[in-house]
């Protein structure tokens, strides 16, 4: 008890730390923005690439208290200015800014982009600056006015901007800067291409003074049928009234907030239909105060662990996942609309997936809620990728901080099954206690999911391959990355291992697989060839059936092709991570099929 007291204190102050180090000014997120009224701050944005990062650093390299291109309007009466927005060309955001322009490609650092708009204020209405992501460091200036910034890609953030609006039109000025850096997260290497840029959806969030900030939807831990809900203004405001409603259910509930600003409801619903893959049923719900109303669509089901079994709903369930990186088809780009990500999620759905491991950050929100609609389960993860800086308090912070925003956007999706805190991380007294910490806090912020993280095998010899790792402990989920076949001996050593996994709980393998480029062919035996990675997955599915102890789901790498500045290899991967099954123009590989028809038969 008193070691979860310390670790919670440790836990708070970290945030605390975390919102003033890496990012500030930020609201408290908001809950659910496509069920509110926004405007779309979306489109076309002048931009210019600023390398040498003139326009927030001075000479001195300090950061300008008045920060050069905050605002083109004031900044420089005399005129002198060396850059100009309105001159400058233009590209879509949400958008990478590597895959827009040629020039940028490779471009690593600083990118200032602007929009003009419109804004007519309303009386007793507060204004939200949402940004879905931005990849990685984001600063933002509103009228010639620093906003706040931002650390981290993948996650969304919020500034209340009501008082820097002005009626008519506004300049808001953003500087968004990708370069890797050894405190970053993720570090400065990692498997996949980093995209720079605002990646995802600008909204304009018009709320009431006081308003529905979150809620919580879900089914009463030990419970099939009992629906509990709990809603928090943006203020610790007592006496408010606050309704819950499920019309199909015939749910109509009205409660008061507490002296927290927190209303909560509770109803036995005995018709409740769960959510499912056979069945992905959601519910529309809606809350509202007298002058606030969100609308959402809710799932309910439970997920729990028995010994070694993954239950869904009470009942024993295997995984049948891919892993997907969050890269559009066909434009291998960052995905930019909710077109693409059906594009992927189709995919797994032809394979015969119900289960997707979004790797290795939180993707778009609405791949999750379309995985969601189509009953596709999801493992949604953090980018403590590889070698984090775990000594330093700062990064501690910023990962904490990434979590919480994951877990604060999605703990509504049921689909959302697993948080994972890390992949592929090396062993060490300082990583245990950062990640530790990290799984801590995860299950107390949302104790209705599962844990886990990809961990390396640890053999126990050469052909006794196992797991062991101090994070399983701290972990609901044994999940490993595997590799057996491609970073572990050639296909052959697939039907010579033997496994002996000694922990006592379910067991996933969250990536194996092997690289081929589409359209080579060869022996089963040789590399980069279709033919040796579906004998690959063929040998791989047969051992796990046949030589494994219970396995309750497999996410194998990857659905995709994809971008990495790390696979250099000429005419092999141009740089493309080749592990995909589905080629970077959409053509299905052999190893797609072997899948398929492993999925159709399990
Ligand atoms: C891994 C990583 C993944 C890589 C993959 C590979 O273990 O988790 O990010 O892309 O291997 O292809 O090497």
């Amino acid at each position: 008890m008193k070691r979860t007291l310390c670790l919670l204190a440790l836990t708070l102050a970290a945030i605390l730390a975390g919102h003033a180090q890496c990012t500030e000014g930020n609201e408290p997120l908001i809950q659910n923005v496509y069920g509110r009224q926004t405007e779309r701050l979306n489109g076309y944005w002048n931009y210019f690439a600023d390398p040498l990062e003139t326009g927030y650093f001075n000479y001195r390299r300090q950061p300008d208290p008045n920060g050069f291109f905050k605002d083109i309007e004031v900044d420089n009466v005399t005129g002198w200015k060396e850059y100009d927005f309105d001159l400058s060309p233009v590209m879509a955001v949400p958008g990478d800014w590597n895959t827009q322009d040629p020039e940028l490609f490779r471009y690593e650092g600083m990118v200032w982009l602007r929009r003009k708009f419109n804004f007519e204020p309303a009386d007793g209405q507060r204004q939200l600056l949402y940004f879905g992501a931005s990849n990685y460091l984001t600063r933002v200036f509103l009228n010639g006015e620093k906003v706040g910034t931002h650390e981290g890609g993948y996650t969304p953030f919020n500034f209340d901007v009501t008082d820097k609006l002005v009626a008519g039109e506004n300049t808001l000025i953003v500087a968004v800067d990708n370069k890797r850096l050894p405190e970053r997260i993720p570090t400065v290497i990692c498997d996949w291409f980093n995209y720079g840029g605002i990646t995802r959806d600008v909204l304009l969030v018009s709320v009431p003074e006081t308003h529905i900030r979150t809620y919580t939807v879900a089914l009463k831990q030990g419970t099939f049928d009992t629906i509990e809900a709990s809603v928090a203004l943006n203020v610790r405001e007592a006496g408010r009234e606050v309704k819950f409603e499920i019309p199909e259910l015939k749910i109509s509930l009205a409660a008061t907030t507490d002296a927290e600003g927190v209303a909560r409801f509770e109803r036995r619903t005995p018709k409740l239909t769960l959510w499912s893959p056979d069945d992905p049923k959601l519910y529309d719900v809606t809350i509202s105060t007298d002058d606030d109303n969100v609308q959402d669509c809710i799932g309910f089901r439970t997920i729990t662990t028995r010994g070694r079994e993954l239950l869904l709903n009470g009942k024993p369930i295997f995984l049948k996942g891919i892993s997907i990186h969050e890269e559009a088809a066909f434009r291998n780009g960052r995905i930019a609309t909710v077109e693409e990500d059906r594009i992927l999620l189709g995919w797994a759905r032809e394979l015969g997936c119900n289960y997707v491991r979004l790797a290795h950050y939180p993707h778009n929100e609405q791949m999750v809620r379309e995985a969601e609609r189509m009953g596709l389960m999801v493992w949604s993860e953090i980018p403590v990728y590889w070698t984090i800086l775990w000594e330093r308090e700062d990064v501690y912070a910023n990962a904490l901080n990434q979590l919480d925003e994951m877990i604060e956007r999605d703990h509504n999706r049921c689909n959302v099954i697993i948080w994972s805190i890390a992949n592929e991380t090396p062993h060490g007294d300082a990583r245990d206690r950062f990640l530790g910490s990290l799984a801590d806090y995860a299950r107390q912020k949302d104790p209705t999911r599962l844990i886990s993280m990809a961990m390396e095998r640890n053999d126990k010899s050469p052909e006794v391959l196992s797991v062991r790792d101090n994070m399983s402990r701290h972990v609901d989920v044994i999940s490993f990355n595997e590799y057996v076949g491609w970073y572990d001996g050639t296909n052959e050593k697939i039907d010579r291992v033997r496994w002996e996994i000694d922990y006592d709980k379910p067991i996933i393998i969250s990536e194996f697989g092997g690289d081929a480029l589409y359209g080579r062919h060869g022996r089963p035996t040789d590399i980069w060839t279709e033919e040796y990675q579906a004998e690959l997955f063929r040998k791989t599915l047969r051992m796990i059936d046949e030589r494994m102890p219970l396995v309750s789901g497999i996410s194998p790498w990857v659905l995709k092709d994809f971008r990495s500045a790390r696979r250099l290899l000429p005419q092999t991967q141009d740089g493309f991570n080749r592990k995909g099954l589905v080629s970077e123009r959409g053509e299905r590989k052999q190893a797609f099929y072997v899948l398929q028809s492993y999925y159709r038969q399990k």
